[in-house]
C-alpha cells in the first residue's frame, strides 16, 4: 500500500541511551506536534535526526535506535557532530532563521556552512529515495531542508512531493540578500505543492521565484521547465480535541490530583479575590518577542498600580539552540529583565514574575493554560504559533482573553484576539488592562468564535487540505498535450530526414538557434553555430531558412555573407543566397509617427525596456524589466494600443518579453509558406519557442514536423528543452 514518507529535521520523539537502554520523549516545538497527530493517524513513515551524533554511539546502539524508531514508524538520518554544527547550527540556525524572520543583524553569510547544509540535505534526500516504494507521497517539513525536494525530483521526477514552510517567508527584499538565492529557490521548486502558513508570505515567495529566476507565474503556478508548481497557503491547525479534552479532564481533577504547578498557582490565586495570572509560553528564541513583552510588562506595573499585588506573570521559556551565541545573549538578557522587575516591585507577599526555564509535561502545559486570564503571546515575527491556539482550545468556559502580535501567522486567523503591535509598549500595557476588565459576555462572545474556527479547521483538516491539493495537483496544472521529442520520436525525425529527397528546415533565431541576453546584440552567432549551420546547408538537397523577428540590418550583420536564406521582421524581408534583400510585402512606416512617441513614454517610465525601430515595425521588450512590473505594463501598453492600431491594419504580436507592432497579415507562417511554391519538399522542419513561431506551426503544411522550444502552450507536435537542445539534433542530422 502506498504511504506518506513525512521529513523533517528532527523525529517527533528524542532519543536518549543511558546504560544500553534507550529513552524517548517526545519532542517539543510547533512541527512536532502539529505533524504527531497526522503521522499517529495515517499510513505513514517519518524520517528525521533521532539526536544523538554518530560520535556518541556505542557498539549496537544503531540497532536499538532502530528498533526503538520503528515502534513509532520512523527512520532516523544519521548526522555528525561536524554535520549538526554546520548544517544545524549553522545554517539553518544563523542564516536562514534569523533571515527568514528579518533579524538580518544576526544572519551569516558562511559559504562552509552551506556547504555542509548541501551535504546534510543530500543525506537526506538519499534516505527518502531509499525508503521510497511506488505510489508513495513524500511530505518535506521546513527551513533545514529546502534543497531535499529539488534532490529527489531529479532522481525520482514522477514522485510527488510536497514542502511545506513552517516558518515566514520573508520579502523578496530580505531574501535577495543571500549569496544561495537561486539554489535555494531551486530547491523548493522541485515540490509539486509548496505551503506557507499566509497568503502574505505565499506572494513573497512568488515575487522572489518571478524576480530572482525569472519564473512565469499565473496566479499561484509557478511555470517550470514544462512543470507546473501549486504554490498556496494552509494556515496549520491543532489537534484540538487534545487540549480541549484534556482541559476538560482537567477541571474534573480532585484536589489530591494536582500537579505541583497547579497547586502553586492555585496559591496565588486564592491569596486575592482579584487575582488574575497572565501567561506566556514559548520557546527561547529572540523572535519570540519575551524582551519585549518583559519591559512591556514592567511599563504595564508602573502605569497601572492598581493591578499590583493581583497580577501574577507566569512565563515558561523553553530552552532552545543554546549552541547558538545569540541565544545565550538572549537567556542572559531575559534573567536580567526578569530580575530586574522582580527586584523593582516584588513585595514579601508578591513577586510579579514566575520564570520557568524548561520544557513541561503537557499535563502541566494544561494546567498553565487553564489557569490562566490572560494569554500574553507577543512575538516580533512567528510564522504562525500554536500557542495561541492551544490557550483559546482549553478555554472551556470560554473565558479567557488572548493578546495576540500581529506579526504572528496566527493572528490573521484570530482577528477577535486582542491584537497588538509587539514593539508599542503603550498599546500591550493598555490591551492588558482591557484585557484583565473585560466583562465575561465579551470574553466568551470572542472566545466562541475562536474556538469554533479552530475546531473546524483542526491539524487534521489542514493535513487533509495538503494532502488533497498534493493528489490533485496535476489536475490543477496545466495539461498539456504536446509530447516531448524523447528518443523514439527524434529518431523517427532523423530517420526521415536521412530518407528525404528534398528537404527544407525553417528555424527560428532567438531562443531556439541561441538563447537570450540581456542585451539583444550580445546574441550573436557563435562560430561554432555557424559551422554546424554550414555543415546542415552543405548537405544535398536541403534548403535551410532562418526566420526570425529580428530586424533586416542585424541579420545582414550576421548571416549576410552565409548562403542561407535568409526571413526577417516576421516575414516583411527576404534574402535568398547570393541575391539582395526583397520585400516580401508591401509595407509603410507611415504609422509610426501615431505610435512610436507612445512605445517611447513607457520605455521611459518602465525601468529596463527599450524601443526597437525595424524598418516596418516596432517593437517594445521588456526582459530586463522587473517581471512583475513588465506584465503589468505590458497588459497596460496593449490596451492603449489596441484603440490606436483600430483602423490602422496594424496588428500587435506578443513575443516572448516583447511586444511587437506591424502591419497585420505579415507572419512568419504566411512567409514559410511561400518558401513551399514551386517546390516539392518531402521534409519540412519547423523549430521555434515563441507566440510568433506559432503561425509557421499552423500554417505550415500537416506533414511538418513542428518543434516547440520550451514546454508552453503551442500546436507545434512536439517539444524540446532549451537551445542546447535544439543544436544537438542539428548535429544528429549531419551525422
Ligand atoms: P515554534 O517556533 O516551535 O514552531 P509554536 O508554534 O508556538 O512555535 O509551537 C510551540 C509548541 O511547543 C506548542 O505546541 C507548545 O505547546 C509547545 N511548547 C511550548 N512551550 C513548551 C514547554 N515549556 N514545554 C512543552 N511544550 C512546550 C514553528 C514556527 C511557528 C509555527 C510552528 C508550526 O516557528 O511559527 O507555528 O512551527 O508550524
Amino acid at each position: 500500500m502506498s504511504k506518506t514518507i513525512i521529513i523533517s529535521n528532527r523525529l517527533p520523539v528524542q532519543l536518549e541511551i543511558h546504560n544500553n537502554s534507550i529513552i524517548s520523549t517526545p519532542s517539543v516545538g510547533g512541527l512536532a506536534t502539529g505533524m504527531k497527530s497526522v503521522h499517529e493517524s495515517g499510513d505513514s513513515l517519518w524520517l528525521g535526526w533521532s539526536g544523538i551524533p554518530t560520535e556518541d554511539l556505542k557498539k549496537g546502539d544503531d540497532v536499538l535506535i532502530k528498533n526503538e524508531l520503528k515502534k513509532h514508524k520512523c527512520v532516523a538520518v544519521d548526522l555528525n557532530n561536524n554535520e549538526i554544527d554546520g548544517f544545524y547550527f549553522g545554517f539553518s540556525n544563523r542564516t536562514i532563521w534569523p533571515l527568514f524572520h528579518y533579524f538580518t543583524e544576526y544572519t551569516e553569510f558562511e559559504h562552509s556552512t552551506y556547504e555542509i547544509y548541501k551535504q546534510v540535505n543530500q543525506k537526506f534526500a538519499d534516505k527518502i529515495i531509499e525508503n521510497l516504494n511506488d505510489g508513495d507521497t513524500v511530505w518535506i517539513h521546513d527551513y533545514q531542508l529546502l534543497l531535499v525536494p529539488q534532490m529527489i525530483k531529479e532522481v525520482k521526477p514522477d514522485v510527488t512531493i510536497g514542502f511545506f514552510l513552517h516558518i515566514p517567508f520573508p520579502s523578496y527584499e530580505i531574501f535577495r540578500t543571500l549569496p544561495w538565492r537561486e539554489e535555494l529557490l531551486e530547491g523548493i521548486l522541485g515540490s509539486d505543492v509548496i505551503g506557507f502558513h499566509t497568503y502574505d508570505y505565499e506572494r513573497h515567495f512568488l515575487s522572489a521565484v518571478q524576480r530572482i529566476l525569472g519564473y512565469d507565474a499565473e496566479f499561484n503556478v509557478i511555470k517550470n521547465n514544462g512543470r507546473g508548481i501549486l504554490v498556496d497557503s494552509f494556515p496549520m491547525g491543532i489537534d484540538y480535541d487534545k487540549f480541549h479534552e484534556a482541559a476538560k479532564k482537567n477541571s474534573k481533577q480532585k484536589r489530591s490530583e494536582e500537579s505541583e504547578v497547579q497547586f502553586e498557582i492555585n496559591k496565588h490565586l486564592n491569596a486575592d479575590n482579584n487575582a488574575k495570572l497572565i501567561l506566556s509560553i514559548d520557546r527561547l528564541d529572540y523572535t519570540k518577542g519575551i524582551a519585549n513583552r518583559l519591559k512591556a510588562f514592567e511599563y504595564f506595573l508602573d502605569n497601572y498600580p492598581e493591578y499590583h499585588h493581583k497580577v501574577r506573570l507566569v512565563m515558561l521559556a523553553v530552552p532552545s539552540r543554546s549552541n547558538v551565541p545569540q541565544y545565550k545573549l538572549l537567556k542572559n538578557e531575559i534573567d536580567q529583565l526578569v530580575g530586574r522587575i522582580n527586584g523593582r516591585f516584588s513585595e514579601v507577599s508578591w513577586t510579579p514574575i514566575w520564570y520557568f526555564y524548561r520544557s513541561m509535561p503537557f499535563e502541566n502545559l494544561i494546567d498553565l493554560y487553564t489557569s490562566s486570564d490572560v494569554a500574553l503571546i507577543t512575538p516580533i515575527r512567528d510564522g504562525m504559533n500554536l500557542v495561541a491556539k492551544e490557550y483559546i482550545a482549553t478555554r472551556t468556559d470560554k473565558t479567557g482573553v488572548l493578546i495576540l502580535s500581529e506579526m504572528a501567522g496566527a493572528a490573521k486567523e484570530m482577528p477577535e484576539a486582542l491584537i497588538i503591535n509587539p514593539n508599542n509598549f503603550e498599546q500591550i500595557a493598555n490591551s492588558l488592562h482591557e484585557a484583565l476588565s473585560m466583562p465575561i459576555e465579551e470574553q466568551i462572545t470572542r472566545n466562541t468564535s475562536l474556538q469554533k474556527r479552530l475546531k473546524n479547521y483542526n491539524v487534521t483538516k489542514w493535513a487533509s487540505l495538503f494532502n488533497e491539493a498534493l493528489q490533485n495537483v496535476f489536475n490543477v496544472v496545466e495539461k498539456s498535450t504536446v509530447l516531448p521529442l524523447d528518443a523514439n520520436a527524434e529518431a523517427n525525425l532523423i530517420d526521415k530526414f536521412k530518407k528525404a529527397k528534398q528537404r527544407i528546415l525553417f528555424l527560428d533565431y532567438d531562443g531556439t538557434l541561441a538563447a537570450f541576453e540581456k542585451i539583444p546584440k550580445n546574441a550573436k552567432p557563435s562560430p561554432a553555430l555557424k559551422e554546424r549551420l554550414m555543415r546542415l546547408y552543405n548537405l544535398p538537397n536541403t534548403k535551410l531558412v532562418l526566420i526570425t523577428g529580428r530586424d533586416r540590418e542585424t541579420f545582414n550583420e550576421w548571416f549576410g555573407d552565409s548562403p542561407f536564406t535568409l526571413i526577417t521582421e516576421h516575414g516583411a524581408w527576404l534574402k535568398e543566397p547570393e541575391a539582395d534583400w526583397e520585400l516580401l510585402e508591401p509595407l509603410s512606416d507611415e504609422w509610426f509617427t501615431s505610435i512610436q512617441p507612445v512605445l517611447e513614454s513607457y520605455a521611459d517610465s518602465t525601468p529596463g525596456s527599450i524601443v526597437e525601430l525595424k524598418r516596418y515595425s516596432l517593437a517594445w521588450h521588456f526582459r530586463n524589466v522587473d517581471p512583475v512590473l513588465g506584465n503589468r505594463r505590458a497588459k497596460d501598453l496593449k490596451a492603449t494600443l489596441q484603440q490606436l492600431i483600430a483602423n490602422n491594419n496594424l496588428e500587435i504580436l506578443e513575443g516572448d518579453k516583447v511586444i511587437e507592432i506591424k502591419t497585420s497579415g505579415v507572419n512568419k507562417g504566411k512567409s514559410a509558406c511561400k518558401m513551399l511554391l514551386n517546390e516539392n519538399y518531402d521534409f519540412i522542419l519547423s523549430m521555434g519557442d515563441d507566440w510568433t513561431d506559432e503561425f509557421m506551426f499552423r500554417e505550415l503544411p500537416e506533414h511538418t514536423h513542428t518543434i516547440k522550444v520550451g514546454k508552453k502552450e503551442t500546436v507545434a507536435k512536439h517539444f524540446i528543452k532549451g537551445t542546447k537542445e535544439v543544436v544537438g539534433i542539428l548535429e544528429k542530422l549531419t551525422m
